[in-house]
């Protein structure tokens, strides 16, 4: 039986580019990725989203989307990820280093897919249009997908 941890992840766009930062230490380090992390005890998955947001990017912000769902599993772990993932079209503040992560903006069409998590391709699109969607995604290892899920969904 797999258990699965809650994390969360927030993808500020503003028109015509994203906001991604490289991770640059931990799960996923050498990756750009939006910015996100565990759920804590007590804490909704959306307060979550915007502290880890904040501590990363040092963004704040009023309202998050939320545009999907993905859950990760990788072969020989007995934990899934439960990803859920934000968008952000309005924030404060301006993107700033922090340890964890070093913030960029990326045009929408020179997003560094090659230096992200294999799976991103498949749902940016997705992400960019304002779609929302579910998915699965079966790991062997950081670097390979064995199998996968992705639809999209009208709801949450
Ligand atoms: O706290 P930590 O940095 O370990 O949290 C992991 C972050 O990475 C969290 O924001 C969720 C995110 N994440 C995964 N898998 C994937 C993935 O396949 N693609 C993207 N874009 N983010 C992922 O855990």
């Amino acid at each position: 039986m797999l258990s699965s941890k809650l994390l969360t992840l927030v993808l500020v766009v503003q028109p015509g580019r994203v906001l991604l930062g490289m991770k640059k230490r931990g799960f996923g380090a050498g990756k750009w990725n939006g910015f996100g992390g565990k759920v804590q005890p007590g804490e909704s998955i959306e307060d979550a989203a915007k502290r880890e947001l904040q501590e990363e990017s040092g963004l704040t912000v009023d309202a998050l989307e939320k545009i999907g769902n993905i859950k990760f599993e990788f072969v020989g772990e007995t934990q899934l990820l439960d990803v859920h993932i934000f968008r952000a079209d309005a924030f404060h503040g301006e993107p700033t280093e922090s340890d964890e992560m070093r913030p960029q903006w990326f045009d929408s069409d020179k997003i560094p897919f090659s230096q992200m998590w294999v799976d991103d391709i498949l749902w940016f699109p997705l992400m960019f249009q304002k779609k929302k969607f579910v998915g699965y995604f079966k790991f062997q290892g950081h670097d390979v997908i064995l199998s996968h899920t992705l639809e999209e969904v009208q709801q949450l």
